[in-house]
């Protein structure tokens, strides 16, 4: 059985890490065109640097939590493909243990060459003078994808999507494409799908199930059912 899970903030949100849209979230305290947009880059980088060094300082301080562990015991259980596809820039997944991660969004964890897009691990404190190690010159950014820049990894998490028997999407708004579109497309393709949410997403009505609560709770009783087959999946 292919199974993909696309996974979004909400995963993260137990680990102390901030949501975007939830009450009090991160785009309530910035201004989003500000700070993750090119545009927002261009006119006042020092802002842009300062709010994700404040993040990425977030993050290396946080700890994977249940849900991320759930995913990765998932991962080394399951005999058939596994893929996660999050939205997150943080390294939650990887550090609980999952292998198979593609990261849609890219990473906190790295710098990018505005010159020549090479990109290195970021330092703990980011500044647009950064040097790149490859072509020397001064010109950095954090190494994600702001909004209106293309996302990464598409055509090979289309294919995944194609040939899964299993989606199941944990933690997101479902409010930005084209992760947002995933569902859809998992089920135009015969798979079974799953949502685990604290409430409803934009894209709820198109999962066959829906399983509310926290994530540290939901995914490792979701995880824990489908290893011991008390869950049989409609295509099995
Ligand atoms: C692109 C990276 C084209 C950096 C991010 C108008 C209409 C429709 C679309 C558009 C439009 N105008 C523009 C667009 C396209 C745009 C878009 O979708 N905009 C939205 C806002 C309308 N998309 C893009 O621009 C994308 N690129 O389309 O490119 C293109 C093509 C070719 C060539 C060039 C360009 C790029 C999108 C990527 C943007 N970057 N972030 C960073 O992280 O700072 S997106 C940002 O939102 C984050 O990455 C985040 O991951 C993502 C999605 O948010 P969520 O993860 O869902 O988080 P959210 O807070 O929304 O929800 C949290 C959920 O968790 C909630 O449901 C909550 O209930 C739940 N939860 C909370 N606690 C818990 C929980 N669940 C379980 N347990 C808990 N404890």
């Amino acid at each position: 059985m292919n199974i993909v899970i696309l996974t979004g903030a909400g995963i993260s949100a137990e680990s102390g890490l901030g949501t975007f849209r939830d009450e009090g979230g991160l785009w309530s305290q910035y201004d989003l065109e500000e700070v993750a947009t090119p545009e927002g880059f261009s006119r006042n980088p020092g802002l842009v640097h300062e709010f994700y060094n404040l993040r990425r300082a977030n993050c290396r301080s946080a700890q994977p939590n249940a849900a991320h562990f759930a995913l990765a015991e998932l991962e080394a259980k399951h005999d058939g493909n596994f893929l996660i596809v999050t939205q997150n820039v943080d390294d939650l997944h990887q550090r609980a243990g999952s292998r198979n991660v593609l990261q849609m969004h890219g990473e906190l964890d790295k710098a990018r060459c505005i010159y020549c897009s090479s990109n290195w691990a970021a330092p703990d404190v980011m500044t647009s003078q950064g040097r790149c190690p490859k072509c020397w010159s001064r010109g950095c950014r954090p190494d994600v994808v702001w909004f209106g820049e293309q996302v990464r990894f598409l055509s090979e998490i289309e294919a995944a999507i194609r040939k899964a028997d299993l989606f199941a999407m944990i933690g997101t708004s479902a409010q930005v494409s084209p992760a947002s579109e995933f569902m859809q497309l998992a089920r135009d393709h015969g798979a079974d799908t799953v949502e685990m949410n604290l409430e409803p997403s934009a894209v709820s009505m198109t999962a066959r199930e829906v399983i509310l609560g926290p994530a540290t709770e939901v995914v490792p009783r979701w995880v824990e059912a489908l290893l011991s087959g008390h869950r049989a999946s409609p295509n099995e």
